[in-house]
């Protein structure tokens, strides 16, 4: 499996929380390094709707050191591995020694909620770091990013942060991290509007982000529409089916530095096997 990791830049903490003390040492230890979180995703072309990063509050993550972008990511210690075994760029790796990368802090994925982001092509300017509890540590980097527009598990899970105070209250996150958010429309599907995720949310009545067989379907149907009949409404391929626009937009954003390849197998079965 392929993945995009998108590169969405850790800011200085602005909320006076000690949860992020942490966070800020390590910022101030590397004034020449950029902090990332890094998502996992299979829609790079959906960039352009972010309006929040997701970890799982209970989630174990590190600020790891890439060698090869003298930059840190911020992602779980599995994920880390298995980026240390792979080429950056040509015949370059990610870490200079195989296989091993350089840990310089731990973080609970509670130490991480309610940092301030700046994530690449988001039409927000700065977005924040949101609990997401349906989050499987085994997949990906453990940190995602969220696109409600396109994506059912984000929008149900952005919207019962929006709609409720003591759900936000629970995770000490603040109104401004989560209500002036609103679904940003960035791909027009015949039959589905131009927000599919939140169309088919409606339409199965999906009210929680634990309606997991519905969200399956939602989720299926969203993206299969999106990359056969999707048409981009935002950006420079405005105009452009997703199918053709998608492997422009991973490439420029590769090329921008503001994403990289991750590759992952299949599942543990075939990580075995091959
Ligand atoms: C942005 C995005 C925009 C996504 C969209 C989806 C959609 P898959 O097919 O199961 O591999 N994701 C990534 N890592 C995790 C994780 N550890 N736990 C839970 N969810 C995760 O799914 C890959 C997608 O699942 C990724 O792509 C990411 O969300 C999420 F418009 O990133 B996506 C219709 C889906 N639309």
């Amino acid at each position: 499996q392929e993945y995009v990791l998108i590169k969405i830049k850790v800011l200085e903490p602005d909320h006076g929380q000690a949860r992020h003390d942490k966070m800020a040492k390590l910022l101030k230890d590397h004034p020449n390094r950029t902090v990332y979180m890094v998502p996992a995703t299979l829609r790079p072309e959906t960039m352009y709707g972010q309006t929040n990063c997701f970890v799982l509050p209970s989630g174990e993550y590190g600020a790891y050191l890439i060698d090869a972008t003298d930059e840190i990511f911020i992602m779980s210690a599995r994920s880390a591995r298995g980026l240390a075994c792979q080429v950056y760029k040509g015949n370059e790796y990610f870490n200079k020694e195989f296989g091993k990368s350089t840990c310089l802090e731990t973080f609970s994925g509670d130490e991480l909620l309610g940092l301030p982001l700046k994530a690449p092509l988001a039409t927000y300017e700065k977005v924040y770091t949101l609990p997401l509890l349906t989050i499987s540590m085994d997949k990906g980097t453990g940190v995602v990013t969220s696109v409600p527009s396109d994506a059912p598990d984000d929008y149900v899970s952005l919207k019962a942060l929006q709609d409720k105070p003591e759900f936000r209250a629970k995770f000490d996150i603040t109104d401004d991290m989560v209500v002036p958010f609103e679904v940003v429309p960035i791909i027009s599907i015949e039959g589905y509007g131009d927000a599919s995720a939140v169309f088919m949310c409606e339409k199965l009545k999906i009210k929680s982000p634990n309606d997991k067989a519905k969200l399956t379907q939602a989720k299926d149907e969203t993206y299969l529409k999106g990359f056969t009949i999707g048409v981009m409404q935002i950006g420079p391929h405005k105009g452009k089916k997703v199918s053709e626009a998608k492997p422009i937009i991973k490439q420029e954003m590769i090329d921008a530095g503001q994403a990289v390849l991750y590759f992952e197998p299949e599942s543990k079965v075939m990580s075995r096997t091959n």
